[in-house]
């Protein structure tokens, strides 16, 4: 066995987007492709001597052979040790746990998350830190800068590893062990969580179905659903992960995870619904005919944080993705801790959790997590409402309708325009922009704008700046309009228009929500013309 170097030359593209490069899989199977990004990290990384990669992705179509690719050519690089997911699998949220519990370097996680997959779909890459999450942007784009110089790869030319087996096994001089994706994980959630209060729960008739979407967190769910919780069999349905995701979107939103929507408004349906996407970060919370919306479970977690004894000593601050409602900055108001807007992307939470600065944090993309990793994290946010819900009792409804009571209720929706043409979408954001010194001041319907801005973020913790991150358009009364472009999307562009619309009066908190932002939804179509730019009447997608 040696190493071998192989020539190669530059690929156009490979900058890394909101969370890592993501292409269809016919871009990742051409030649090099994979190759010359991983040769970009490594080399952007440096010495790996006595280092260890932690590496697993989400198990769609072209995983397990990306999976070996990288393998030996991590051990061409010299890394002293490989900790890989059984089968080349691992959630986005488990690899974080085992890079900051083992110590590693870093690791590479192979998932287009809540992309579709399968020989037709998509692919993706990242590179997370030795804190375990998302390499920042500085990071990132030394990468892409790398890909762009690149003339060589290194790679051995060892046989394939078996992935499959629990155990050591080296690959030229480098030892990879493969580890079981759930262990590591499931320890750290019971730490978290009051599983004897959850089992109680279960044990007393509580019902649950948890849709895995025939993605990665199938085998999570399993194991501490129904295996250290005591929840039922089927408790967990589509549980089996897919390399095409049974054909289905595994995005976990009312529109795509319809099933479990229509099960939790059919008679007899289960007390909790919940579902996680392809690499299981994000999650869905719904209750009996009522859907959670994201920005509003962030703030009831926020509120209610102490019921798990992992965050019983309380919350040093919330962070929120800038999209995201204000329903959590409301909560921090109450507790007295800072709330802080970012970006959006995971990758800006890394600093503020790094530094104490922020315990939970969330995105309105049904992205919740904590400070006890780097990633949101799907599984845990359903486990901090099992624990709220066995501690507290009530539904689900009631425990969010008392939430408006005391806080108010924030209407919320995102309107998405899928596969536009990007440079209908890039004049779009360029008149926006133009538009925006002259809003302020205008009366439009019964708004008035207060303020407008493409929003920028300079790092409390590090000074990073980041900028033309979102126009954001608020009004005098609190509500919003944000539009941005998507950073994940791998066909065309992908316009995203975010609206917001506070109301402290519960006499008006059961207004359908379409119907409540209507005002909004017709400014942000008239001042941004998206019907003229893009040629769409109405959005792809409504969550
Ligand atoms: C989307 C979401 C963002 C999320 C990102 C990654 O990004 O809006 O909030 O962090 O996906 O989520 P964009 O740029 O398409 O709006 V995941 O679960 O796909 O890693
Ligand atoms: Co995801």
């Amino acid at each position: 066995m040696a190493i071998q170097t192989v020539a190669t030359s530059p690929i156009p593209g490979q900058r890394p987007g909101t969370s890592g490069l993501r292409k269809k899989v016919s871009v990742f199977q051409q030649p090099h492709y994979l190759e010359n990004f991983v040769q970009g990290v490594f080399d952007t990384l440096g010495d790996a001597a006595g280092k260890t990669l932690v590496l697993g992705g989400d198990g769609r179509y072209h995983n397990r052979a990306a999976i070996q690719v990288i393998l030996k050519m991590a051990a061409a690089h010299g890394f002293a040790r490989v900790l890989l997911g059984q089968g080349g699998i691992l959630s986005t949220p488990a690899a974080s746990c085992v890079i900051r519990k083992h110590g590693a370097m870093g690791g590479i996680i192979l998932s287009a998350s809540h992309n579709p997959g399968g020989p037709e779909g998509d692919f993706g890459i990242k590179y997370n830190a030795a804190n375990g999450g998302p390499a920042p942007e500085a990071l990132t784009e030394a990468i892409y800068q790398r890909t762009l110089a690149l003339a060589a790869y290194r790679i051995s030319d060892a046989p394939d590893v078996d992935i499959d087996a629990i155990g050591a096994r080296m690959v030229d001089g480098m030892h990879v062990e493969v580890i079981d994706p759930v262990a590591d994980y499931a320890e750290l959630m019971e730490q978290l969580f009051d599983f004897d209060a959850i089992r109680r729960l279960f044990a007393a008739g509580f019902t649950m179905r948890f849709d895995a979407m025939h993605a990665v967190s199938g085998p999570y769910a399993r194991a501490i659903l129904e295996g250290r919780l005591g929840a039922p069999a089927g408790t967990v349905i589509n549980g089996q992960p897919l390399e095409d995701f049974g054909g289905l979107h595994p995005d976990p939103n009312p529109v795509n995870a319809e099933q479990l929507v229509a099960l939790m408004a059919a008679p007899g349906a289960p007390d909790l619904g919940a579902a996680s996407d392809g690499d299981a970060d994000r999650n869905m919370i719904v209750g009996r005919s009522f859907a959670v919306t994201p920005s509003d479970s962030l703030a009831v977690l926020a509120a209610n944080a102490a019921v798990a004894p992992g965050y019983a000593g309380g919350l040093a601050g919330i962070a929120r993705s800038m999209p995201t409602s204000r329903a959590a900055d409301r909560v921090a108001e109450a507790l007295g801790v800072p709330c802080y807007e970012t970006p959006t992307g995971w990758k800006y939470f890394g600093t503020l959790l790094d530094a104490g600065k922020a315990t939970l944090c969330g995105e309105e993309s049904y992205g919740t997590g904590s400070n006890h990793i780097r990633e949101k994290d799907g599984l845990w946010a359903v486990l901090f409402w099992l624990n709220l819900l066995a501690v507290r009792g009530g539904s689900v409804q009631e425990i969010v309708e008392a939430h408006w009571q005391r806080f108010g209720r924030h209407y919320y929706s995102r309107h998405d325009y899928e596969a536009i043409e990007p440079d209908a979408a890039r004049l779009l954001m360029q008149d926006l922009r133009i538009k925006l010194a002259n809003l302020p001041g205008q009366k439009m319907n019964h708004y008035e704008v207060q303020a407008a801005d493409d929003f920028e973020y300079t790092d409390p913790v590090d000074g990073a700046h980041a900028s033309q991150q979102g126009i954001r358009i608020m009004m005098t009364d609190g509500s919003r309009i944000v539009y941005r472009l998507s950073g994940t999307g791998t066909e065309g562009a992908t316009l995203r228009v975010y609206l917001e619309r506070y109301e402290a009066d519960p006499a008006q908190h059961h207004i359908p929500t379409q119907q409540a932002l209507a005002g909004l939804i017709a400014i942000a179509d008239s001042v941004a013309s998206i019907a003229l730019h893009t040629g769409r009447s109405n959005p792809t997608v409504i969550t």
